[in-house]
């Protein structure tokens, strides 16, 4: 039989706060290496699950272990999703309180897996009934959708997520799913008119041109072959072998008839996807004066179909420029170079609201409908980019980066403050923890007129070198930029210390995702739309609205802060995701990506103020329960209270008075050595009754 300690020795410690040298990041990265070799995915911080993508299907998702960890304590098993997942699941069941599960980490290290699979988990351990199975369909269902329309093949993950996803699960007084709604944030429209090389656009597209009938793509306009549309063969990859474009195709339509789109509103939907690969089409020539001028009259009179316009307004509008100064109309041409941004600018735009438009019908689909049983508790799954650090950072980096420091703040917040409350409810001295306040970071980027996203707002008609003075004036006056790498820094960039560490951002093209423009008279042609769609998207209200529209920045700043409230009233639950090597391959374990993403994901930090005080710490009937065969007086039953039972126990153990402290329900341990030698001795008294029990059985025959 394998001692303890040689087991612990080969798979690791299950909870990293029982690691001895819980300060040094090698001994966290060895951990996890140990565990991965031994297709232990999962290790827990605390109370927080560390998780590392096997790149291989592994045998740990069935009904049978979703039932093993169903009602059971956290600690009795081995570290899992559904772990997390079911302990979410009590606290809100018992002490009725809403509940969030955050899940982060870098593109591809499983963080919708993980919600999937958390998901497929409530829809088999809840319970159900005709109409609860509807929701739980539904729920399911509005995933395959979303991620046709919000997800691509990337560099780094064939099915990448371009979009941030919070998803609310409504549970009745029984417990089972009767509602949900999601919030989404931040799609990468850019992807729609351009890919980076061995990149895809959405995975709509493709699947549309190689699963839609003949009957559907004569109509829509459209040819199979990708390689007639521009905006997709950006990348060079339309054929992905991990991708079948066709069998997903029929997910998605069964899935989009589940959650309630007719055939209307599918025919709806379709015609704007079709008339987003028509836009990519269309092509312009420069007249005598060099102006464009619409080369391609057969897209346009496909769009004034698909999209229910007028061609001529619609042609029109795409070669022209229109303002409104002191009420009169202005109308200018536009050179080629600018019609084509405008086109490109149509085809954001109307992918842009219709996915949020996808979202909104399919919180119709998922709104709660059973007034009979008022009362509900929530459960939310938040799937969003980790912190991005790449050779060039631009504004989709800026605005990644800015949310994962609120994250990082709300968790430090919470779990400082959890720590605390525990402590004083347990009736033991608090002892602060250090640790780095990332708020001056915060406020750097959002605070009102001085904050980086109201210079961007202010900077809006000038040029990018303005705004980049302002900035570096107001960074250093801060001393936020770094003054000893600040002369490596190229004349349109500037560096943040973000929490998981230094970005340089370059400016160039910031100002123009920020303001996200959209000529009027496009907006214009979109309002007089008559597909529905395209209708609901554009309000009129927008032509007649005096106000400057909020720029991407902001609205991605009123976003999160709402994101931040909900997530403030609700009990936390971590999942934090790494991804293991960068070629998709099982078994690669490469460190130095690894540390990387330990230093991102803030897990040094993590460990440090989980360990502030005690490795451990345990409900005095649990800890009696495992140990108390190791002393004569409590073996084999205890009469008295558990607390007076583990102080008997620890006393006999030989346990010092810095080693433990005694709460009012829990005994805690500052020091793992000390849990490790009662789990050695509980092992060779083990042994020792074995071998006994084999000696009688011998001696008996
Ligand atoms: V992104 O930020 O959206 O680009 P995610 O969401 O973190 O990213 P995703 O969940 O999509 O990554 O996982 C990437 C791939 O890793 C999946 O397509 C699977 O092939 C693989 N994966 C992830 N988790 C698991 C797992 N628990 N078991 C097996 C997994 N494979
Ligand atoms: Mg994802």
């Amino acid at each position: 039989m394998e001692s303890a300690l040689t087991a612990r020795d080969r798979v690791g410690v299950q909870d990293f706060v029982l690691l001895e040298n819980f300060t040094s990041e090698a001994a966290f990265i060895e951990n996890l290496r140990k565990r991965f070799k031994e297709n232990l995915i999962y290790t827990y911080i605390g109370s927080v699950l560390v998780s590392v993508n096997p790149y291989k299907e592994l045998e740990i998702y069935s009904k049978q272990h979703m039932e093993r960890y169903r009602g059971v304590s956290f600690y009795e098993v081995s570290p899992h999703l559904y772990a997390i997942a079911d302990n979410s699941y009590r606290s809100l069941r018992t002490e009725r309180k809403d509940q969030c599960i955050l899940i982060s980490g870098e593109s591809g290290a499983g963080k919708t897996e993980a919600t999937k699979k958390i998901l497929q988990y409530y829809a088999v351990t809840c319970p159900a009934s005709d109409q609860v199975e509807m929701v739980k369909d539904r729920l399911l269902q509005s995933n395959p959708v979303l991620e046709a329309f919000g997800n691509a093949k990337t560099l780094r993950n064939d099915n990448s997520s371009r979009f941030g996803k919070y998803m609310d699960v409504q549970f009745d007084y029984r417990g089972a799913p009767v509602g949900g709604h999601i919030l989404n944030y931040l799609l990468e429209k850019s992807r729609v008119v351009h890919q980076n090389h061995g990149e895809r656009n959405f995975h709509i597209f493709y699947q549309l041109l190689d699963g839609g009938e003949e009957e559907l793509l004569r109509r829509l306009g459209l040819e199979k072959n990708p390689q007639q549309y521009p905006y997709l063969v950006k990348g060079h990859c339309a054929r992905v072998s991990s991708i079948n474009d066709k069998n997903d195709w029929k997910v998605v339509r069964k899935a989009l008839s589940i959650i309630n789109f007719n055939d209307n509103d599918v025919e709806d939907l379709l015609s704007i996807v079709a008339s987003v690969l028509h836009l990519g089409n269309v092509q312009f020539a420069a007249d005598e004066q060099g102006n464009a001028q619409v080369t391609t009259e057969n897209q346009i009179k496909y769009l004034a179909r698909l999209l229910g316009v007028e061609g001529s307004i619609l042609r029109e509008a795409l070669i022209h420029k229109k303002i409104i100064a002191k009420g009169e109309e202005l109308v200018s041409p536009l050179n080629l170079e600018q019609a084509a941004y405008a086109r490109d600018a149509l085809a954001k735009a109307v992918y842009g609201r219709t996915f949020s438009w996808l979202v909104n019908k399919i919180n119709k689909s998922l709104s709660y409908k059973f007034p009979g049983w008022r009362s509900t508790t929530v459960l939310g799954l938040l799937d969003i980019y980790g912190f991005e650090v790449f050779q060039h950072n631009s504004f989709e980096q800026f605005c990644i980066n800015y949310c994962n420091e609120k994250l990082q703040q709300l968790f430090i917040e919470l779990t400082l403050k959890s720590e605390q409350e525990e402590y004083e409810s347990e009736g033991i001295a608090w002892e602060p923890v250090q640790y780095f306040d990332n708020k001056i970071i915060c406020d750097l980027v959002e605070e009102k007129f001085k904050g980086i996203i109201s210079i961007l707002v202010r900077a809006l008609p000038k040029a990018n070198s303005v705004s980049l003075q302002s900035l570096d004036f107001f960074l250093h006056r801060h001393k936020l930029a770094d003054q000893k790498t600040r002369k490596s820094l190229g004349r349109e960039e500037f560096r943040l210390l973000h929490y998981a560490g230094e970005v340089t951002y370059s400016v160039s093209g910031f100002l123009d995702k920020n303001n996200d423009l959209l000529f009027r008279n496009l907006k214009e042609t979109m309002c007089n739309s008559e597909n529905p769609i395209v209708n609901q998207c554009f309000e009129r209200t927008e032509l007649t609205d005096k106000k400057r529209p909020e720029t991407a920045a902001t609205q991605f700043k009123n976003s999160l802060s709402k994101l931040m409230e909900i997530l403030m009233s609700k009990e936390p639950s971590y999942i934090r995701c790494i991804k293991p090597n960068d070629s998709k391959q099982a078994g690669k374990f490469v460190e130095v990506l690894i540390r990387h993403q330990v230093k991102y994901l803030g897990l040094m930090e993590n460990l440090r103020v989980r360990r502030a005080g005690f490795a451990y710490r345990r409900k005095y009937e649990v800890f009696l329960q495992r140990y108390k065969s190791l002393c004569p007086e409590t073996w084999p039953v205890w009469d008295g209270r558990p607390h007076d039972g583990v102080a008997v126990l620890v006393k006999y153990l030989g346990y010092k008075q810095e080693e433990y402290k005694m709460g009012r329900t829990k005994i805690f341990i500052r020091f793992p050595k000390t849990l490790f030698a009662t789990e050695d001795a509980l092992e060779i008294r083990k042994q020792s009754l074995a071998t006994k029990i084999q000696a009688a059985w011998r001696g008996f025959h």
